[in-house]
């Protein structure tokens, strides 16, 4: 199994990899993505599965008939931008190597198999993560999906449509989501706790509620050197001023927040801004403490926006809330791994994954790889080929277990 988890893990490595930066940049419905949809759909019928996208675009690959109860199993591969190369595509690879394995044991699952591959889940292009697995569940309206624009302007639906799809069948599919018995992600663990304990593998216990809020600043755009400071409506500073109350806020809540995007507009050097576009990334162990944090972070960007007459407009961009993933089989899960790895922690994650929309639908469960630096979302992130095939091997038992054995 280790064998043709490489050779998939070879295959996909170079595809969408930005080699000045070697982050990846896969985002909805580019070149990238069209390539890397294009490869999953070959490993795939290469395996005996069915590969059918849903009316959203998710990529189902079906091992037996589309049928009710089905295991399913699978994760993205999209990145944020300059992504690493586990984040969503260990999870792809180690259920196809999965499959193998079970194909190689001589398997004859008494239920229907999927892999499945969510568009946007980081939502690096169209500003809400997850999309794919929300508009399949219903947690986004597919109007509000199909408005959604990049950033130059381009919506989803127009995107969709240039990638060979029908924007207007995007929305819920209770017909497809009902076939679901089970789904279970494999993902790279996104901090060290693994790496602390010394485990290769983990069982996830909860997803932390989080969100995206935007905000815009808005002041006078003017001359940089000849406009009085008194005189200046400056954007920036408010901005800026946010940018570092996210950060004592949080401190202050022992939660996270982040401000990573921001565009300037004019964006000149010896002009005034006139708009600054910011976005807030705020994520806590609770929903009272995550509200805490929104509105203490809100509350210091409309006082320094006050007092440097720019107006401040806010905006929920996408929220998550806490997911506490069913415990009976969260402990089946890390049961079955811990045949082979000995026992198995479970963790809470501080990051979003389909696991944790869909589990508003469907028992579901992740198993965590270790990651032994903790770093993601960034060209640095690494797991040990060591620990991908201990997270594959579990997975495979996994899905065994959960598949049941047919008559000989
Ligand atoms: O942002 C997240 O937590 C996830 O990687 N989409
Ligand atoms: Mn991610
Ligand atoms: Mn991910």
């Amino acid at each position: 199994m280790s064998a043709t988890f490489d050779e998939l893990w070879a295959e996909l490595a170079p595809l969408g990899r930005h080699r000045p930066t070697g982050g990846y940049r896969r985002f909805s419905w580019g070149p990238a993505d069209v390539e890397v949809r294009s490869w999953f759909a070959q490993a795939a019928a290469a395996r005996g599965l069915e590969v059918q996208p849903d009316r959203n675009g998710n990529l189902w690959a079906w091992w037996g008939d589309p049928g009710p109860d089905a295991v399913v199993t699978g994760s993205h591969l999209d990145s944020v931008p300059d992504g690493g190369a586990f984040d969503g595509p260990l999870g792809v690879v180690g259920a196809l190597a999965a499959v193998d394995e079970l194909q190689r044991r001589g398997a004859r699952p008494l239920r229907p198999l999927a892999i499945t591959v969510f568009v946007e889940e980081e939502g690096a292009r169209f500003g809400v993560p997850c999309l794919g697995s929300r508009l399949l569940t219903g947690a986004i309206t597919p109007e509000r999906a199909a408005a959604l624009t990049d950033a130059d302007g381009l919506t989803w639906a127009r995107a969709m449509e240039k990638a060979g799809l029908d924007p207007d069948r995007i929305g819920p599919a209770p017909e497809l989501v009902d076939r679901i018995g089970v789904f279970v992600e494999l993902h790279i663990e996104q901090g060290r706790a693994l790496a602390r304990t010394g485990d290769p593998i983990g069982v996830a216990s909860a997803v932390w509620p989080h969100g995206r809020w935007r905000m815009d600043f808005s002041g006078r755009a003017d001359h940089a050197g000849t406009t009085l400071l008194g005189d200046r409506h400056d954007p920036m500073l408010p901005f800026a001023e946010t940018v570092l109350a996210a950060r004592s806020v949080a401190a202050a809540h022992d939660a996270i927040a982040t401000i990573g995007k921001a565009q300037v507009q004019p964006n000149g050097t010896n002009a005034i801004p006139s708009k600054v576009r910011a976005w807030l990334d705020a994520r806590a162990p609770d929903e009272a403490t995550l509200q805490a944090v929104v509105e203490g972070v809100d509350a210091a960007a409309q006082r320094s926006s006050g007092e440097h007459g720019v107006f401040l407009a806010s905006y929920q961009e996408s929220r998550t809330p806490l997911v506490e993933f069913e415990n009976g089989l969260r402990d089946r899960i890390a049961a079955i791994a811990g045949d082979r790895n000995g026992p198995v922690p479970t963790l809470p994650t501080g990051a979003g994954h389909d696991a944790g929309v869909l589990a508003s639908a469907v028992p579901t469960a992740m198993l965590f790889v270790r990651n032994p630096t903790g770093v993601s979302h960034a060209p640095d992130e690494y797991a040990e080929p060591a620990d991908c095939h201990a997270g594959t091997a579990a997975l495979a038992d996994v899905l065994a277990e959960l598949l049941g054995e047919g008559p000989g």
